[in-house]
């Protein structure tokens, strides 16, 4: 990959082969062992993000469990491990989870990434991808640390805003944590507002839009007492 610097925050980016999205692993107080999680990346043609009859598997995609990486086969079948012992800080909340890095030429039909809550029992995750042209140079905007709603709603809203008005030439946005304002520390009264305008404002995103948290996102976790432990919103959820 070669990378070309346009300005703040904006690269312009020749891929090679792949294009890696990151994605945190994250793990549950729960799950103690590990387990083996089975799949096909498959060429969705209808790109309805169901693996249909006569779609066929891409072969020599990478599937990453956070820590580890494993290739698909021939047959685009994959299998890979995800173990809660691999990495301590996940222990503070959540689920192990899996994703898919794309090649060149190719974009999901359907979420990049799957938690073992999402894949289920049956330990079975399928990623469709269709064809995609991408011209270069190849361009995406990577922002970080935002805190939402750190120095207020406009903040956000104007980065939108900016999005919109660069959406013809920047293929996606990419966040990366932490993404709320210290939400590891503070009342839910504070954190929920946060989180309810920071999904208002990232729905209908003006681009493709792939955020990834940060530790300051794992919700109330040091603040005890504050936060109930089945409360939809705390840690890495
Ligand atoms: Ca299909």
């Amino acid at each position: 990959m070669s990378a070309e610097p346009m300005g703040l925050g904006v690269v312009a980016v020749s891929f090679k082969r792949f294009i890696f999205p990151v994605v945190l692993c994250f793990l549950s107080v729960g799950i103690v062992s590990a387990h083996t999680i089975t799949g096909y990346v498959y060429s969705d043609t209808n790109s309805n993000g169901t693996l249909d009859v006569g779609e066929v598997g891409i072969a020599q995609v990478p599937i990453s469990n956070g820590i580890h990486l494993v290739r698909t086969d021939a047959n685009g079948f994959y299998q890979i491990t995800v173990d809660a012992n691999d990495d301590p800080q996940l222990a503070d909340g959540g689920w192990p989870t899996i994703s898919v890095s794309w090649p060149t030429g190719r974009w999901p039909t359907s979420n990049w990434w799957r938690n073992t809550e999402q894949i289920g029992p049956q330990n079975t995750c399928n990623f469709g991808l269709r064809t995609d042209n991408q011209f270069l140079p190849f361009m995406f905007v990577h922002s970080t640390d935002l805190h939402v709603l750190r120095g207020g709603r406009e903040k956000f809203a104007g980065f939108r805003r900016d999005m919109k008005d660069m959406a013809a030439c920047v293929r996606f946005a990419f966040l990366t944590g932490d993404l709320l304002d210290l939400a590891d520390l503070q009342d839910p009264s504070i954190v929920n507002p946060e989180i309810a305008y920071f999904n208002e404002q990232a729905k209908d995103f003006p681009m493709s839009l792939f955020c990834i948290g940060g530790n300051h996102d794992a919700v109330g976790i040091r603040r005890p007492g504050s936060w109930s432990s089945s409360d939809p919103n705390r840690a890495y959820r």
